[in-house]
């Protein structure tokens, strides 16, 4: 049996036989029956490496949305891509070359396409990174102050899923616990567990009450909550907590500080408005009483406040997550077995697994001597006002005068918001490059293409940290045109710059595999066992890690002893007022947590306007595997399905089947229409993902295939985070009557030869 492996799960397969999802994995992800054949689909695949027509005519860049490109030979291809670094940094210093490059580009250890990018820009002496992730940016910068840990260091210690199964009996989810989201875990997962747990809590009796602007599949109960208020929410459930005497007024004296201002603003003393249930009730468009109700049961049960990672995706981001960390040191429940706070169950499959951490080792990407970089959801701001300024974290930062980027693995024109202004923005450099294996969005606006081979291609090892089981990952087809590894591209290029050797040192792929698997050998052998030879391992194909299980409870230690193991925060505790973050005197991000109505939210809407929610995709992983079966099965009309509750689709003239025109100031988007009667009546539920394809019809701006960032905002969370804010959009939308533009992303841009 041979083994591959990916973010959505793994895989075995004879060869020349179909790729089967791991025998051992109870609950397979769906975006896996879609994968070969994205993967072999030689429409969207690169087939040679490419070069845009204008850029060859000296354009600077004008034309770089929507050209035509040559293809030309490797050598060719290396030697202008070397040719454009080595002239960049020598005209404006690394300082102008932007290597941020975000994505998820694919599981397996070695073919790590950032990893390999990142070794070879350090050498060539460094580049503009970014920081954090679009996934949960205002955690990333949150959690350091309000709870002394990283986020990453949040997740490792998150309370053991089995545990929340066996002691809690009342599971608040705020923003959901979704199957869908569950299916994914970076650097890849060999089983998918979130479902069963599920199963298993609700056939135990537990109550899972989803507080989501969708019914989800995994809740008992649903509260229909309006999009982008769950702050009031949750601040109304402190309060009438609060007000009813039920605060644990001992776990808030010992673990937190700034209570006492938090306190004065919930009943108002600090502002006039006391944060009620009824104050709460008509932001929220929730019943009052099952507010009351809810506070008083969430005090009086074994409860946890889950909070999903698509809540800070929104502006004022940072507060939903703050709010919920208020109310669950209000309930006092955390650092027990099964209760307190979480912070991303069911956003990936790892997050709450009870799994021993394991800190493998990955390609070393020496170090980068530039020290610039942007939060990562900025490269529009940075593009468009260079030298401009902004703050984060605290700080006031000048954006830097890129010339070239470079990106690897990732998809800007997937994962950006406002995808009209990041077109502007992307014309300023003089020189794009993209390594990727298809022809997405952004390899379509690059200058340069590089081909690179897609994971099916390759063999690598599967060692994720967060995963019970290690997998030899074995070739599934053979590469598709002339692309090649992503590391023998860069080693091409270190080559032709003249630093080859110290980019290979003089290994080879077989030679890191060997280098990788001893440095295993040697993490294995200080936890405890052994792995195999790595010839062993390649015929077995797969190890299963001893004694794998391992359950956490979050901020347990703290709870145990908060003097021995006091919190890396300015108060040694929980703060729910932060002195640091107060004195900022950011309006957009003040001292404790905060109710702030969003720039576009239905509470300030005009009647014809949506709520826009843009989830993950259930086909696919983003914008991977868009053209593979499984996502194009999905589309109506080829184009990516938007839902609707019936009766908004009744009210709009709409059925099952149709066109929709969702548009707003920045953008307009075409989409087939679905039907949904477990998503609110204002909203409507577009998933991420559909490869941006905007044309000029009927001589305006459309974007014809269903992809949410033509409509979404680019602004930050706020000025402390700086994190994305795609959840944060209002659309209108009509009914298509006109002709369905064809595609044009299902073709390659190459002209003939
Ligand atoms: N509206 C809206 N926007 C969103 C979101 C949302 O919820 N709503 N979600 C946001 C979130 S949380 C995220 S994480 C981002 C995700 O954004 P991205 O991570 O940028 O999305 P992916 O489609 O996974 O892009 C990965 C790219 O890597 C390429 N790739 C895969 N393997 C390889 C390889 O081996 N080598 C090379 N060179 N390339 C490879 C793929 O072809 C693909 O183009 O999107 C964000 N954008
Ligand atoms: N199938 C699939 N799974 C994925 C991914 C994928 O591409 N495909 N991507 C993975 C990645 S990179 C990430 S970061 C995670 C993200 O996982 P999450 O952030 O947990 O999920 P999203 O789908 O991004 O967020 C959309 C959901 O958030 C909720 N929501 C949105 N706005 C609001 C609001 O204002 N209030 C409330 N209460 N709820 C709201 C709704 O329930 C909606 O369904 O998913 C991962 N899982
Ligand atoms: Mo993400």
């Amino acid at each position: 049996m041979k083994y591959t492996s990916s973010h959505w799960g793994s895989y075995q397969f004879e060869p020349g036989g179909p790729l089967m999802p791991l025998a051992s994995d109870p609950d397979p992800s769906r975006i896996g029956r879609g994968w070969a054949s994205a993967s072999q689909d030689r429409q969207s695949r690169i087939l040679r490496p490419a070069i845009r027509q204008g850029w060859l005519d000296g354009d600077k860049g004008r034309n770089r949305c929507g050209d035509s490109y040559v293809e030309v030979s490797w050598e060719r291809a290396i030697s202008l891509a070397a040719g454009a670094l080595g002239d960049t940094v020598e005209a404006h210093g690394n300082g102008a070359v932007f290597g941020g490059s975000y994505g998820w580009s694919s599981a397996g250890r070695f073919h790590h396409a950032q990893s390999q990018m990142r070794r070879f820009l350090n050498l060539a002496g460094g580049c503009v990174s970014s920081r954090d992730t679009y996934s949960h940016a205002a955690a990333e910068v949150m959690f350091p102050h309000i709870l002394g840990l990283s986020n990453k260091a949040f997740q490792d210690q998150m309370t053991a899923m089995p545990l929340v199964a066996e002691h809690c009996e009342l599971l608040l989810a705020v923003g959901g616990i979704s199957r869908r989201t569950a299916q994914i875990t970076s650097s890849g997962t060999t089983t998918h567990e979130v479902g069963p747990w599920l199963e298993q809590m609700r056939a135990k009796g537990t109550r899972i009450i989803e507080l989501s602007p969708a019914r989800g599949d995994g809740a008992t109960e649903w509260l229909s909550i309006r999009p982008g208020t769950d702050t009031a929410c949750l601040l109304a459930l402190a309060y009438e907590i609060h007000a009813a005497g039920l605060a644990d007024e001992a776990f808030l004296a010992r673990y937190t500080s700034g209570w006492e201002t938090f306190r004065d603003y919930l009943t108002g003393a600090a502002d006039g408005t006391p944060k009620t249930a009824d104050w709460a009730a008509p932001i929220c468009d929730l019943d009052a009483q099952v507010i009351r109700d809810l506070a008083r049961d969430l005090a009086g049960s074994k409860s946890m406040i889950a909070v999903a990672w698509g809540l800070q995706r929104a502006e004022y981001g940072e507060q939903p997550l703050w709010a919920g960390l208020a109310l669950a040191s209000i309930i006092g429940q955390i650092g027990q077995p099964g209760t307190g706070y979480a912070f991303g169950y069911g956003s990936t499959t790892p997050v709450g697994r009870a799994a021993r951490l394991i800190p493998w080792p990955s390609m070393p990407q020496g170090r980068n001597p530039v020290d610039d970089y942007i939060p990562v959801a900025r490269i529009a701001d940075m593009l468009l006002n260079p030298g401009g300024a902004y703050k984060y974290d605290g700080e006031t930062r000048i954006y830097p005068d890129i010339k070239l980027i470079w990106w690897t693995g990732g998809n800007p024109f997937h994962h950006h918001q406002d995808l009209n202004r990041l077109e502007e923005a992307w014309t300023r450099p003089d020189t794009v490059i993209v390594n990727d294996h298809s022809w997405t969005a952004t390899a379509r606006r690059a200058d340069i293409v590089l081909p690179a081979t897609a994971p099916l291609e390759r063999e690598d090892i599967l060692m994720n940290r967060r995963d019970p089981t290690l997998l030899w990952m074995s070739r599934y087809h053979a590469p598709v045109g002339d692309a090649l590894d992503d590391h023998e591209i860069f080693a091409r290029l270190s080559q032709q710059m003249g630093f080859g050797d110290a980019f290979t040192e003089g290994r080879d792929t077989e030679g890191w595999f060997a280098w990788l698997w001893e440095r295993s050998q040697e993490v294995a052998k200080t936890h405890g066992f052994a792995l195999p030879d790595l010839n062993s391992f390649r015929a077995e194909g797969r190890f299963d890690i001893p004694d794998a299980a391992e359950t956490r409870i979050a901020l347990g230690d703290f709870v145990a002893d908060p003097e021995a193991n006091a919190l890396a925060t300015e108060s040694g505790r929980i703060t729910l007022a932060n002195e640091w973050i107060g004195a900022l005197g950011l309006p957009n991000c003040p001292g404790h947590p905060t109710w702030m109505e969003p720039t576009e939210c239905l509470t300030r809407a005009q009647p014809d306007e949506f709520h826009l929610v843009s989830g993950q995709p259930d086909t696919r992983l983003h914008s991977q595997n868009d053209r593979g079966s499984e996502a194009l099965a999905d589309k109506i009309k080829g184009r990516e399905a938007a839902s609707f509750h019936p009766d908004t689709a009744a009210a709009l003239g709409l059925v099952a089947g149709n066109m929709v025109r969702l548009y707003n100031e920045r953008g307009a988007c075409l989409a087939g229409v679905r039907l949904n009667d477990g998503l609110r009546r204002d909203c409507v539920f577009l998933p991420t993902g559909a490869w941006f394809d905007p044309q000029t019809v009927n001589g305006a701006r459309l974007e014809v295939h269903g992809n949410p960032n033509a409509l979404t905002r680019d602004v930050g969370c706020s000025e402390l985070s700086q994190g994305n804010t795609a959840h944060s959009c209002l659309v209108r939308a009509e009914k298509w009557t006109g002709v369905v533009p064809d595609l044009t992303i299902d073709t390659p841009p190459v002209k003939a030869s």
